[in-house]
């Protein structure tokens, strides 16, 4: 038999950094393993090889049959229609003819290139921002603002802290470990979130970190209505909460320290304004309403002794609050992020080691491990967009749909303009996107949607022009994420599958066509690019006292790790030893007059409590009566690999798993394995259930991970019933607030039945493809 020869070249993905096996001889991936200074690689690595040649990749441009025949006209069929291959040059000459006839009938604002999305790891290649470079050369677009992550922190942090660096607000595991004792975890940290970092995880640490704090003995508390969203070695008390009532918890064990005389009342004085003024709030005094452990009980479902009990604790000892990104992603989302700065500036621990509070402790896996400040990011350089609109990421859809309208955002209207024009690239809006119905609909309405895709994604098969992209196994790269101390070379694998080219590559081929290829590459190859990315950051980083090697060095040793030169600063310490922060006080704002200015009663001057649209204790609970969380999936990165093998074994049934509380599917006689229909009045989706008991899931509570490829039944129909279990086709689109107007996906309500004879997944199905490759425009 013949001896097999290998190569093994070192790529990287969001969710780690491999090496790679090839058989020299035909090219294909052997195997996959992680480096050597990853102490616990994801599983996820293991997907990607198996999808970057599989069946459901892209072989060639295809153009939708309708658009091809009678263009924008047939908009409504988008979704709905299969479509025709067509050559790489036809392709682009149609996207040149689209963008320059959207230009001249509505301006460049009447492009959307805000195309939000995590596309893959890798500096030059990332698809959103290659799509920026470009579209801002061609004159501008209109962008996005805002983020789904963390969006209704990034909006008010600056009014209250006066800093939107929220990923960088994290006391990081050294210091919790070292000082913390109390460390109360709003959402908790679940360990499944930290296999991922944006732009690309190095070091799978944070399960380690866990396991030393609890050898320190620091005590966690796990507020969240699912356990494990902190790992049972730490040995977690677990105040099952219910959904999106934080902000009620927050304020009881606020109440309870003022009641007790437990409030720091020299820190509230020295570095916070407004406190009078919330306290007022807090007895009662403003409103009539104290909110004290006994109505923090009825609002949270826990017992008004556990809220004393645990506030005592809190004030004993040095202690870390943590409000994980998905409590904010709810109506009225910016009230836990204030309320968390409230609580913790009461307590008077901001900015003393292991104490104050956090956002997002673990969401992602570089983000409280230790990283020496200041590290510079190789980056390609996106140049300046002339058209200054800006939709909120969560908002897309009335752009979409009410064009000539305003949009409140932030003290301001926005002018929402009319939309000829969307360009779509390292994004699934059919996964990001909430109250996908609607959705369908907005999608609908402009002429032209371009969309470049690896896979027949969702956003592939609602294009009307499909570009086949390259993956990053396919390209040459560099990974720095915000949060890692690593660079890492990233090597090409494999040769690019059928007729995929680089995002970047596209790009360049319609700016030249458009006449500023030139502007576009600047003459610079692949490898030219990555060496001028590097040797710009390179000289950044011996400015600021780090010693990178030369390209080639790089290059051929794989990764340079950034030593620490200095003890890392406490979170806030510069602030509590007197520096000012950017507020308008220069203090932590507990009531913000510029708030108080917008007079929204959606967004008030202090953390307050605002019941959700929706929610257990609403009226609308009568007719839904489940509280559907949608969190973050364990086998795959939002929609991505979700055609991989990881992804499709843990389905139940062939469909998403819902989680559900025994009681609950006892009422509707349910049973684990069972095929269940998921609906509210905004639409229905298909899974497959999976029972917990209360032990596990708070009672009235459903959970189900997003990213299920969308699978409408009659693609491109609003109200169509969704077979495979996205969860969006459910969820709210109505903002967080009128400050931030961001998404609200935890804000849902739905009812759940038996669902005996659902219709079959379609959506790894490939689109019907008409094998006329000569249809001409009528
Ligand atoms: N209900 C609910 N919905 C949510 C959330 C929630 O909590 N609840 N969370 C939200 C959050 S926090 C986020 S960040 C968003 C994530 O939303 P997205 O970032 O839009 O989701 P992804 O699945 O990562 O989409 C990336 C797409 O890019 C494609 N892609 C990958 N590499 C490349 C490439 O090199 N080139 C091109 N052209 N394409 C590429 C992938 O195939 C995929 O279709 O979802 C949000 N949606
Ligand atoms: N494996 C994997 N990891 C990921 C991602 C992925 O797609 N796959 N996505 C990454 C991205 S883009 C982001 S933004 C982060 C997101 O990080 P997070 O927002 O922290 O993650 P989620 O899984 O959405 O939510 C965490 C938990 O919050 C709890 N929760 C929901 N609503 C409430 C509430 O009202 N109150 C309380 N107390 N708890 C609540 C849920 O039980 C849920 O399990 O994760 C990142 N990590
Ligand atoms: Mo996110």
């Amino acid at each position: 038999m013949a001896v097999r020869r290998t190569r093994t070249t070192q790529t990287a993905s969001h969710w780690g950094v491999y090496r790679v096996e090839t058989d020299r001889d035909t090219g294909e991936v052997v195997s996959t393993s992680g480096v050597p200074f990853d102490p616990d690689p994801s599983p996820i690595q293991a997907a990607l090889p198996e999808v970057v040649r599989g069946r459901l990749r892209i072989d060639r441009p295809y153009v939708r049959e309708g658009y091809l025949r009678s263009g924008a006209v047939s908009r409504e069929q988008r979704g709905a229609e299969p479509f025709v291959p067509v050559s790489w040059d036809a392709a682009l000459d149609l996207v040149v003819d689209a963008l320059l006839a959207a230009r001249a009938a509505g301006g460049n604002e009447s492009l959307y290139g805000g195309s939000y999305g995590w596309a893959s790891a890798g500096r030059l290649h990332h698809s959103p921002s290659v799509l920026k470079r470009f579209l801002g050369l061609f004159g501008g677009y209109t962008d996005k603002i805002g983020n789904h992550s963390f969006g209704a922190a990034l909006g008010v942090m600056p009014y209250i802290l006066g800093r939107s660096d929220v990923s960088r607000l994290v006391v990081p595991w050294p210091e919790v470990v070292a000082n913390t004792r109390l460390f109360v975890m709003f959402g908790g940290a679940s360990l499944k979130n930290a296999q991922i970092d944006s732009g690309g995880a190095v070091n799978h640490d944070n399960a380690e970190w866990f396991r030393r704090a609890r050898a320190a003995g620091v005590d966690v508390v796990c507020v969240s209505p699912y356990r494990h969203d902190v790992p049972d070695e730490v040995a977690p008390q677990w105040l099952p909460i219910r959904p999106n009532t934080d902000v009620a918890l927050m304020l009881g064990l606020a109440h309870t320290l003022v009641a007790e005389g437990l409030v720091d009342r020299g820190f509230t004085h020295t570095h916070c304004t407004g406190y009078a003024e919330f306290e007022r709030y807090l007895t009662g005094d403003e409103d009539g309403v104290a909110k004290d452990a006994g109505w923090a009980a009825r609002v949270t479902g826990l017992p008004a002794s556990t809220i004393e009990a645990l506030a005592r604790r809190m004030a004993d000892t040095r202690t870390l609050v943590n409000t994980a990104w998905a409590v904010q992603r709810a109506h009225h989302g910016e009230q836990a992020v204030w309320a968390t700065v409230a609580l913790a500036a009461m307590l008077g621990q901001i900015g003393l080691p292991g104490g104050g509070f956090s956002l997002g402790h673990g969401a992602m896996s570089g983000i409280a491990l230790p990283c020496p400040a200041g590290i510079p990011r190789p980056k390609l350089p996106l140049g300046p967009n002339p058209v200054a609109v800006k939709i909120p990421v969560g908002q897309v859809h009335e752009l979409l749909l009410r064009p000539g309208e305003t949009l409140e955002h932030d003290g301001r209207l926005i002018r929402l303009p009319p939309t000829e024009l969307i360009y779509s690239a390292g994004g699934n809006p059919f996964h990001h996107n909430l109250n996908l119905n609607r959705f369908v609909t907005a999608w609908q309405q402009p002429g032209t949607v371009i969309v470049h895709e690896p896979w027949w994604s969702p956003p592939a098969k609602f294009a009307d022009i499909v570009l086949p992209s390259t993956t990053t196994m396919e390209r040459n790269d560099i990974a720095a994420a915000e949060h890692s101390r690593y660079w890492i070379a990233m090597q090409q694998v494999v040769a690019p599958y059928a007729q995929a080219r680089n995002d970047v590559d596209i790009f360049g081929e319609l700016a030249d066509r458009l006449g500023f290829g030139a502007e576009y590459h600047c003459g610079r190859t692949e490898m030219q690019w990555l060496r001028y990315m590097y040797d710009e950051a390179r000289a950044t980083a011996q400015d600021r006292g780090f010693d990178p090697p030369d390209f080639d060095e790089f290059w051929a040793s794989g990764s340079y790790e950034f030593p620490m030169l200095a003890e890392p600063a406490t979170l806030l310490a510069d602030f509590r030893a007197g520096q000012a922060l950017n507020t308008p006080s220069g203090k932590i704002e507990l009531v913000s007059e510029a708030i108080r200015a917008f007079g929204y009663d959606d967004c008030p001057p202090h953390p307050t409590w605002l019941e959700p649209a929706e929610w257990l204790g609403s009226p609308r609970a009568v007719r839904y009566p489940l509280h559907l969380l949608t969190n973050q999936p364990t086998h795959r990165l939002h929609s991505q690999l979700d055609n991989s093998t990881l992804s499709r074994a843990a389905k139940v049934s062939g469909r998403e798993a819902i989680l559900i509380n025994a009681e609950d599917a006892a009422r509707r006689d349910l049973r684990g394995g069972d095929v269940v229909r998921v609906f509210n009045d905004r639409g229905a989706f298909i899974a497959g259930v999976r029972i917990v008991g209360s032990d596990t899931l708070l009672p009235g509570v459903a959970q189900i991970p997003t990213g299920a490829w969308y699978d409408p039944l009659e693609p491109g129909v609003a109200g169509t019933l969704e077979k495979h279990g996205n969860p969006n086709v459910v969820t709210s689109d109505q903002g967080t607030s009128r400050l931030t107007q961001c998404p609200a996906a935890q804000t849902c309500l739905v009812e759940i039945e038996r669902c005996d004879t659902p219709p079959p997944v379609t959506a790894f199905d490939l689109p019907e493809v008409l094998d006329a490759p000569h249809v001409h425009r009528e």
